[in-house]
């Protein structure tokens, strides 16, 4: 049996990190076996592309040649490690996926969704997450943390109108997928953000066995 691909998404600064690891012990606690991965990256080819993608330079990158670099590392990611895993049985748990193109190059960058969905259906066919986990939060509350973090990479360098616009894509994307889409306040205590994603896995986990059954 195909085991089960789980995204975690949102804007800057929300805590997928943090959270990650969260899920990652949710997971270890059910005996699940699984991989944790990330996108842009996930394979050596594909951590190349995350390096070009994300350094900032002087260069203004056209939103064709980002677009085409995503789905670039997303093929050989889902070529090398999230197909064969899921085909094991095993779950993937991954640190963006698809929708962040649609909420980051198609909202934020204004690029067309048809275009996205040809190149999504080019390199992923029907394969599609089965749960995903949208964090929440003003897009200013996001900043302030991610600023407190680090140095601002390409991306973390635009402005806040842009983020805003990302934020409003995802929210759509929850609207158009309530199956599969849950949307997680991240603006709540970290306890209370992670109270709330037991409560999404718990739900996905109990729906999934009685499929199974
Ligand atoms: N991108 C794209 O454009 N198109 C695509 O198709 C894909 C990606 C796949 C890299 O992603 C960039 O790629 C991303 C979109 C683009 N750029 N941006 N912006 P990334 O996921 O690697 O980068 P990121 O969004 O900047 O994620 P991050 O750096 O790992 O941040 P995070 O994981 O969401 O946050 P965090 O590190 O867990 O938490 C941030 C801080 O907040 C940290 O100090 C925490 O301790 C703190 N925190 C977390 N939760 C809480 C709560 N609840 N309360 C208080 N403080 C908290």
């Amino acid at each position: 049996m195909r085991g089960k691909f789980i995204t975690i998404e949102g804007t800057e600064g929300v805590g997928k990190t943090t959270n990650i690891e969260f899920i990652q012990s949710w997971l270890e606690a059910k005996n699940l076996a699984f991989v944790c991965t990330r996108e842009p990256g996930g394979t050596p080819l594909a951590e190349q592309i995350r390096e070009l993608l994300l350094a900032p330079r002087d260069e203004i990158v056209c939103s064709t040649a980002e677009l085409l670099l995503m789905f670039a590392g997303r093929a050989q990611h889902l070529h090398q490690v999230i197909k064969p895993v899921l085909s094991e049985g095993a779950w993937v748990l991954c640190d963006r996926f698809t929708d962040a193109t649609y909420a980051y190059q198609g909202a934020g960058r204004n690029m067309r969704t048809d275009l996205i969905a040809e190149l999504e259906m080019l390199v992923q066919g029907s394969l599609r997450p089965d749960l995903t986990l949208i964090l929440d939060i003003p897009v200013e509350v996001g900043l302030k943390r991610a600023s407190a973090r680090s140095e601002p990479d390409r991306f973390e360098q635009e402005q806040v109108e842009f983020f805003e616009r990302v934020r409003q894509g995802y929210l759509k994307i929850a609207e158009e997928n309530p199956d599969r889409c849950v949307i997680i306040d991240a603006s709540s205590p970290l306890k209370a953000v992670q109270r709330q994603i037991t409560v999404a896995l718990e739900a996905f986990w109990f729906s999934s066995e009685e499929s199974n059954a």
